[in-house]
């Protein structure tokens, strides 16, 4: 099932999401409804409190070198922790959440992550490149926290003008 997707401002995208306790039916449904949802909005990464449900649970499905989005590269993350972090670099993100912005923010370059599977089996992943970039990104709004909070003083101010002026055109 599609869900909706919450957008900024929306305060729910604030809430900082709780672990998982049970790898049950109710996970795997959700596991399934966040996949049909980021693939029907053409997104490549989604975390659970984006469709309302402040649990630490995120997913990334990157595109391979011939831009298709497998299933089979479909990465489910739950509980997921950063054990090492290593170098610094920029890349132009974008949210399902804040449609329609983009903008470069600093990360870390090389990320090691532990995590669980929908099993709850405890897995450990060497992220380089998009994949660290996308999964920092996600955990971050396990946290509550959206790139352009990353953003400087001056790119915030231009962008909640934009958003604004959007909005109102919207109207
Ligand atoms: C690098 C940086 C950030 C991530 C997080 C995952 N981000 C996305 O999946 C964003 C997708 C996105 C899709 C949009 O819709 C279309 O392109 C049709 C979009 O909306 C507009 O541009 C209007 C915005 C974002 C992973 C890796
Ligand atoms: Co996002």
């Amino acid at each position: 099932m599609i869900r909706e997707i919450i957008t900024y401002p929306n305060k729910i995208l604030k809430q900082k999401s709780k672990d998982v306790i049970d790898f049950n039916e109710e996970l795997h449904t959700l596991l399934d409804d966040m996949y049909e949802t980021m693939i029907a909005k053409n997104g490549i990464g989604l975390a659970a409190i984006q469709v309302a449900v402040p649990l630490n649970v995120l997913i990334i499905n990157l595109p391979d070198k011939d831009d298709k989005q497998k299933k089979d590269d479909l990465l489910e993350i739950i509980n997921p922790t950063i054990i090492q972090k290593e170098g610094k670099t920029v890349y132009q993100e974008g949210c399902l959440s804040v449609p329609g912005y983009y903008e470069d923010v600093q990360r870390a370059e090389h990320i090691k992550v532990e995590y669980f599977n929908r099993y709850g089996e405890k897995q450990t992943l060497d992220c380089h490149e998009l994949l660290a970039i996308a999964i920092q990104h996600e955990m971050d709004h396990l946290e509550g926290e959206l790139f352009i909070e990353k953003l400087s003083y001056l790119k915030r101010k231009k962008f909640e003008k934009e958003w604004k002026k959007r909005a109102k055109e919207k109207r």
